[in-house]
């Protein structure tokens, strides 16, 4: 009954379209459409069905994606046609990425062209530039708070930049992913001005409200993202004369969901993107999407029905563009923003897995894994289609996400332990060589967050400064264990830029007024070329720590068994400093790697007899596959050295 609803609604639609959209060749459009509109059309009804305008509207969207589609470039559409025969490309072990930002990394898109021989070189072949959208120049969120989402800022060039640097990745058989900031706008986007001047339709983009009275019931149950820069999740703007929803900072204005206006002018931006050449787009802050009263506003189901909507539509007009869910929630929470089942409710392809990066830190202070083991372990299963970002550090500050009931089954004291971290990574804790900043600190939760680079996390900054060089060697190996980790735990590993020849802290923010009150600019440094021209020299720090990941990605991507195809099994090891899993192959017998990593400051030994049972080690010998090393089993146990790995193929 309700397919022939959606059935006869299409039919309605398709005859209604504009001649100057009827009249293009529209065949695959058809097709996808009609394999996708009861999708579309129970979700649009769901979200929207309530309105008088219901018809129009749903008219209005088929008509964005159909002009969207007619835009779509000659070699794009052959793309979307490969990756539907291939729909699976993206689990590839092939695949290693990179999150630069364009003027950090290479002062503008021009320059970011220019230096891609240096991420090859690397061996990494998926780039993230970081927004490049027009900002204001003070109050930009680094990126994320957008004047107009259709324009390059001129700080790092013109569309046309980007389209040239997209055709050079295509030749070179990279992937693009840009970022599209879902969930808000800058205060002087467009629609905030024309709402700023008083035009309801405008207004109703927002979330905007007379008085305090609504604000304050939503303030009883949300948190907040920024306590210290921008505390409350509401700022009251003068020209309107009203309070507007503001979760990040109090210039950028969450886009109001409930308005289906604002769902089609976000997706036609997507779509917009999806055809200047990006293969992957990173949505922002998608939990936030839909506020409700009474809740955190954070993965309401609603959140996840738009996320749904945006797949389906662009399933329709650019199939092969994938979506990362940047979603920093919880291991239970993050799980749904792949979709409930591939076939009828598919959102994100991939999804950042801040629950791993939050873990490695903790192994890293505790020099256990005993929270790691068993926080990865409350991870859902995922589904099959679809993959993690793992990474060590990004953009953002890092942010104690793991369970409280996974603290205290490991023998902690929630609040405690947190509080331990901060103290650690700020270098405030007895033996810690951490110089990581206090990020976001609550007062009223006590919580805070860490900023800091990977390298003066680690303890390098501090080596360096006491010229300890046995200090410097353990930093180096800690780096390389994290690289580890990422590298073959299946997913895609996403390396954050200056991470690989160990970039220290970078002060310069504090003499901005626009960055200096916000910390997290301590890790997005000026990339230092010099320092990365030193990685071809043997003996240097940055040759020690860059030839090794060089070496660890190109070994990844000779083996199969690190695809990401649900195929990995965590081990249980009563070494409470190791963390030991196996990745294996289905299509081919024998292909098993074992990654063994040991997180203590000491050698520690694995006890083989409980291994060999399990099927592990049946042979005398054992080859690591980074280093090609073979080692003997004579003893009835294998040490693993102080913060190293090994990648044993057994
Ligand atoms: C994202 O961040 C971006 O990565 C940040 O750089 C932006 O400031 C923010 O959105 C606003 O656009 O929304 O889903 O520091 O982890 O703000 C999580 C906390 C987010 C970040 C959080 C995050």
């Amino acid at each position: 009954m309700y397919e022939q609803v959606s059935h006869s609604l299409l039919n309605d639609i398709l005859i209604a379209l504009k001649p100057e959209i009827k009249n293009q060749k529209l065949q695959h459009f058809y097709t996808r459409l009609g394999a996708n509109f009861y999708a579309i059309h129970s979700l649009f009804t769901s979200l929207y069905g309530d309105r008088p305008d219901f018809k129009k509207q749903m008219q209005h969207l088929v008509e964005t994606m159909a002009r969207q589609f007619i835009k779509r470039p000659a070699h794009l559409k052959k793309t979307d046609l490969a990756r539907e025969k291939d729909h699976d490309w993206f689990l590839s072990q092939k695949w290693v990425g990179m999150a630069l930002y364009c003027d950090g990394f290479a002062d503008n898109l021009q320059g970011v062209k220019s230096r891609l021989h240096y991420l090859q070189n690397l061996g990494v072949n998926l780039v993230h530039i970081m927004p490049i959208c027009d900002c204001p120049e003070d109050q930009s969120d680094g990126g994320y708070a957008v004047r107009d989402f259709r324009n390059i800022d001129s700080r790092f060039g013109t569309l046309k930049d980007l389209d040239d640097l997209a055709a050079n990745l295509r030749k070179r058989e990279m992937l693009l992913t840009l970022d599209v900031v879902v969930n808000h706008t800058s205060d002087e986007h467009e629609w905030a001005q024309k709402a700023r001047q008083g035009d309801k339709a405008y207004q109703n983009y927002y979330l905007t409200f007379d008085d305090r009275q609504t604000p304050d019931m939503f303030e009883e149950s949300m948190p907040e993202v920024f306590p210290e820069n921008s505390p409350g999740n509401f700022t009251w703007n003068e020209d309107m004369g009203k309070w507007v929803m503001t979760v990040f900072n109090s210039y950028q204005w969450d886009l109001n969901y409930r308005n289906p206006a604002v769902f089609i002018e976000m997706l036609d931006i997507i779509l917009f993107w999806a055809n200047h050449g990006a293969d992957i787009l990173r949505l922002d802050a998608v939990a936030f999407l839909w506020k409700k009263m009474g809740s955190s506003c954070q993965n309401e189901r609603e959140a996840h029905q738009i996320l749904q909507l945006m797949k389906d539509c662009c399933q329709v007009t650019s199939p092969g563009v994938l979506f990362i869910a940047e979603a920093i929630v919880a291991p239970t929470e993050i799980i749904k923003y792949f979709g409930e089942d591939a076939i009828n409710a598919k959102e994100c392809e991939i999804a950042y897995n801040a629950t791993l990066m939050a873990l490695l830190w903790e192994a890293t202070a505790t020099k256990s894994t005993g929270l790691l083991n068993k926080g990865i372990r409350s991870i859902p299963e995922k589904l099959e289609r679809a993959t993690w970002l793992n990474y060590v550090r990004c953009h953002d500050d890092i942010g104690w996400g793991f369970s409280d009931a996974d603290i205290i089954a490991v023998g902690n004291d929630p609040q405690l332990h947190r509080r331990f971290l901060v103290d650690y990574f700020t270098g405030n804790f007895e033996g810690s060589s951490a110089r990581g900043l206090a990020f976001g600190k609550n007062e009223k939760t006590g919580d805070a967050r860490i900023s800091g680079s990977l390298a003066s996390l680690i303890g390098l900054e501090y080596a360096l400064e006491k010229n300890d060089s046995e200090a410097i060697d353990t930093a180096i190996k800690a780096i390389l264990l994290l690289h580890s980790i990422i590298l073959s735990f299946g997913g895609i590993p996403l390396i954050y830029y200056g991470d690989a020849i160990g970039t220290l802290n970078d002060d310069a923010y504090l003499n901005d007024t626009s960055k200096s009150k916000d910390n997290r600019w301590v890790h997005r440094p000026k990339m230092n070329w010099d320092k990365a021209a030193k990685r071809t020299q043997p003996g240097t720090l940055e040759y020690r720590m860059f030839s090794e990941i060089k070496k660890m990605i190109a070994v990844r991507k000779e083996i199969p068994a690190f695809a990401d195809r649900n195929n990995r099994e965590l081990l249980n090891v009563d070494n409470t400093h190791l963390f030991v899993f196996s990745r294996f192959d289905h299509s081919i017998t024998h292909s098993r790697v074992l990654v063994i990593g040991n997180f203590d400051t000491n050698p520690q030994s694995l006890d083989l007899v409980p291994m060999r049972r399990m099927g592990f080690f049946q042979y005398d010998l054992v080859k690591d596959l980074c280093t090609g090393e073979t080692f003997p089993l004579i003893n009835e146990e294998i040490v693993i050295p102080a913060l190293s790995f090994y990648w044993f193929q057994t």
